[in-house]
């Protein structure tokens, strides 16, 4: 297909004002009947015919004000609907057509999981279900009416609210139907039907309305659903407090499918969730389930003001809805749990995802100037980077005039389809601010890096910060422009102490942010009567890399007096990577691996220190993945090598720390039952990092430990983790604690999930030959986007060596995988091959063999959009 260019973008010719579907389901047969109330655009093209997107459907009758239309007066292709010389006025257009929900293996459109009919429309799922303009600044009012036999699906649900149900005399069918009085577009359409079991709660607003709260699981599991709904209300009262924004129908729904192609949909008034993302207690969901499923309840809860409210022009500013509500729930959980270690988690995955494929052939701007297949942009560049503008638009202009900018967005757009021009033009309008350069962050890929030397000058008793930004050359972007980049930092004293920061003009920098935008500054400090350590970036306000000339030392004394606790945190990361890069090379040449004292000694520091979150420690002691050090050595990379670095670092801190990693894991037990609070599971993340390293090194009782904690544990978190540290670390029990855990949860769909996982990640050459046998065990199915996930997804992103086998098995296993899949599940098949992006940081063997894979995917006649489009750039 042609490439999508934004700088084509056109108003639709016809608008639609209001949708009436009549829905009767049937498995394999299911009548849509739509009345759409359609007028021409004033702002698209005089005498323009309506234009309607299909995809895969079956048409099987139309009408024009009642009246069947003649053959000759309309044509139908694969991919359209067109009516040739339509009235130019408003008009009603009446489309039958036919669909089977049970053959959609594609989970786009009307489908059917474990029975219960769903429906997925964003992007373009909407066109798979009746002919429509698929295209998001289309809004209309839409009234549904479903029907279904009442045995097969005795709960109905639609979005808005429901206005009558009721039974079909002298039939077994009965039904129901749905108005949304909020003008939205198709992209937000949903609707269920099957035999599901509901927890409901209330709701009353700001403002005193009250709203029923349902959330709808498989029969059998509502005893789960309850930490869900608990999040739901947190995160409708938070959004009321933090953004003014209240929820605005009588009812709210949630419903949990297995088979779901990403984590959840925010389908106006009726989110559709992945069950992954719902289903939650102590025994079966580890702590991160749990502070996945908090993060991602809020963030389809919030996209109602941030996506449907306020919906995208198109789908380039996919960022406008997704970006903002990325941010959106990391506040909300940073102000749920702690604050700094949410930071360092986001910071942790925005690197290892976002900063990875920023630097490969992927990379793409916040907002695209072109695409071909859309379902490959939702992406952490467009999810996590774009957050990261909204923080740095949050940082520059401070929390009111940030908020001054929200309001002003709500009040100006509401009911719109709104573009990244309209967002930032609320925010400069709000608080007076040029925000025109500002914008680059949206249009130019690739990770900016600062480059900054700090120098002290003791007879003038200041101190000189030299700064240089670049920004690298990216696919289509060989050149760029210098960013704005708000570079928060502090001058930390001798005695750990924050030292005022005055610069030679006598102005101060407010909240301790210098505006970083031209290629080169040089800031002055004046009044610095010692030598100071600079915190640089503090926070990580801002999303560059950053190189500048702290020593070890300096590192060290951050770890121990930062008062900014994502620095303390970096400066340990930082002193780990120097190390890593090193050993790394240490390993391929044959050459002693340097000691890693000062390292040992900052996380010792962080271990004995009270005062400290355990949650922080354990991200202290985490050292960077296997990941993270191939993206900062970035060319030629062995993973053997890295692999051997790492583990080599992590047995030196196992024995070095082998009686304090022992003495937290004895003092952190836990006191009590089970609880997934975020204290609590800070301790149990201190222990089980503890546990790891100890049984990494073979020390402190490591796998005798792990095996007491698997067998005694009460709860997913601590039996997975001691789990895992026995399968990588205790090959002698790894058999029998498999099995056992197999018995245990054989019956559990998502707990079997992370079984199949934890297998596919044993970093052994074995591995391989136990994910493909694994994917004839009777519970795989390439049908369940889940399974498919946790076990070859796993493997491909989740272990790098035995992924990177130096005779290509892996990723000849991958490439055999998506051609596989790519008929049935496009989508998820395009998601598996992004595991091939950094194919050419590697070392000369491995990308050859990588590069043949992918040639032979590309080879490949009948390839998806989606697939052909990844394979396409991805060799580029
Ligand atoms: N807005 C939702 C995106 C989504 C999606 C996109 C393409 C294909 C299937 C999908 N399911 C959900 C989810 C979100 O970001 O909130
Ligand atoms: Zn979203």
């Amino acid at each position: 297909p042609k490439p999508i260019r934004l700088v084509d973008y056109r108003p639709p010719d016809w608008l639609v004002d209001t949708v009436d579907l009549d829905i009767g389901l049937h498995p394999t047969a299911t009548v849509i009947r739509a009345r759409l109330g359609m007028r021409p655009n004033p702002a698209g093209r005089e005498g323009a015919p309506i234009v309607l997107d299909g995809d895969e459907l079956v048409l099987k009758s139309l009408a024009l004000d009642g009246e069947t239309l003649a053959g000759n007066a309309y044509s139908v292709t694969p991919s359209s609907l067109t009516l040739l010389a339509p009235p130019q006025r408003a008009l009603t257009l009446e489309i039958e057509t036919l669909l089977d929900p049970s053959a959609n293996t594609k989970l786009m459109g009307l489908y059917r999981s474990s029975g219960t009919y769903c429906t997925q429309c964003e992007a373009e799922g909407f066109r798979r279900i009746t002919y429509f303009p698929d295209r998001p600044d289309v809004l209309a009012v839409y009234t549904t009416r479903i029907e279904a036999e009442r045995e097969e699906a005795p709960v109905l649900l639609g979005n808005g609210n429901k206005v009558e149900e009721g039974e079909l005399p002298g039939t077994t069918r009965h039904f129901a139907v749905w108005h949304d009085p909020w003008p939205k577009p198709c992209y937000l359409f949903a609707l269920v039907g099957g035999r599901l079991d509901r927890v409901g709660d209330r709701f009353v607003t700001a403002t005193g309305r009250d709203v029923e709260l349902g959330i709808y699981v498989e029969p059998g599991k509502a005893a789960r659903a309850g930490y869900a709904m608990d999040a739901l209300k947190r995160s409708m009262r938070w959004d009321e407090e933090a953004f003014g924004c209240e929820y605005d129908l009588d009812v709210f729904n949630i419903v949990a499918v297995a088979d779901f192609n990403m984590g959840a949909m925010e389908n106006k008034g009726l989110n559709i969730f992945n069950d992954k993302y719902v289903l939650a207690s102590p025994e079966t969901a580890t702590d991160n389930d749990y502070a996945s499923i908090e993060g991602i309840i809020a963030h389809e809860y919030f996209h109602n003001w941030t996506g449907n409210r306020i919906t995208c022009r198109d789908w380039f500013q996919l960022c406008l809805k997704e970006g903002l509500t990325v941010f959106r729930d990391q506040e909300f959980s940073a102000d749920q749990r702690s604050r700094p270690v949410k930071r360092i988690i986001d910071v942790r995955l925005l690197k290892a995802y976002q900063f990875t494929e920023d630097a490969g052939p992927l990379a793409h701007p916040v907002r695209p100037a072109t695409y071909r297949e859309i379902n490959n942009f939702y992406t952490a560049t467009v999810y996590e980077k774009g957050a990261e503008v909204v923080r740095m638009l949050k940082t520059l202009l401070g929390s009111e005039g940030f908020r001054n900018g929200m309001d002003l967005y709500f009040e100006r757009h509401d009911g719109q389809a709104a573009t990244i021009e309209d967002f930032l033009a609320c925010f400069a309008d709000a608080t007076g601010t040029d925000l025109a350069q500002f914008a680059l962050w949206y249009a130019q890929s690739g990770t900016p890096q600062l480059a900054i030397t700090g120098e002290w000058n003791p007879a003038e008793r200041s101190y000189r910060l030299d700064v240089e930004q670049s920004v690298p050359p990216t696919p289509g972007q060989p050149d760029k422009q210098p960013m704005v980049i708000p570079l928060a930092l502090g001058l930390v004293g001798p005695s750990g102490e924050d030292l005022p920061l005055t610069l030679a003009d006598g102005t101060s920098p407010a909240g301790g942010v210098l505006t970083v935008d031209a290629p080169r500054h040089s800031f002055v400090f004046r009044d610095v009567a010692e030598r100071p350590v600079p915190s640089l970036n503090r926070g990580f306000a801002a999303p560059v890399r950053l190189a500048s000339n702290l020593s070890s030392d300096d590192l060290v004394f951050l770890a121990r007096h930062d008062r900014d606790p994502f620095n303390r945190f970096e400066a340990v990361q930082t002193l780990a990577l120097g190390y890593l890069i090193e050993a790394t090379q240490a390993v391929r040449s044959g050459r002693n691996l340097p000691e890693p004292a000062a390292l040992i000694a900052a996380m010792g520091a962080s271990l004995a220190d009270p005062a400290l979150d355990p949650a922080f420690v354990g991200q202290v002691l985490t050292v960077p993945s296997e990941s993270d050090i191939a993206r900062e050595i970035g060319r030629d990379v062995d993973p053997d090598a890295v692999y051997a670095a790492r583990a080599t670092l992590r047995r030196a801190v196992g024995t070095a720390l082998a009686e304090p990693l022992a003495g937290a894991f004895e003092r952190f037990a836990a006191p009590g039952p089970y609880s997934p609070d975020a204290a609590s599971a800070g301790r149990r993340t201190l222990r089980n990092t503890c546990l790891s390293l100890l049984a990494e090194a073979g020390a402190g009782e490591g796998v005798a430990r792990a095996l007491g904690l698997y067998r005694a544990a009460d709860n997913m978190t601590d039996r997975l983790q001691s789990l895992m540290t026995l399968c990588h670390h205790a090959p002698g029990q790894r058999a029998e604690v498999l099995a056992d855990f197999y018995e245990r949860f054989r019956d559990d769909p998502l707990v079997l999930d992370k079984w199949f996982g934890i297998q596919s990640q044993i970093p052994e050459p074995g591995t391989l030959d136990r994910v493909r046998e694994l994917t004839g065990h009777p519970a795989f199915s390439l049908r369940n986007p889940n399974r498919v996930r946790a076990l070859i997804g796993s493997f491909a992103t989740g272990n790098p060596t035995q992924f990177n086998r130096a005779d290509g098995a892996g990723y000849d296993f991958l490439a055999d995988t998506v051609l596989g899949l790519d008929g049935s599940n496009p989508q998820l098949a395009a998601r598996l091959l992004g595991a091939l992006k950094s194919w050419r940081v590697l070392e000369e063997g491995r990308r050859g063999k990588a590069e043949a894979a992918l040639r032979r995917i590309a080879g490949t006649a009948g390839l998806s959009p989606d697939v052909s489009d990844i394979v396409t750039r991805s060799l580029a």
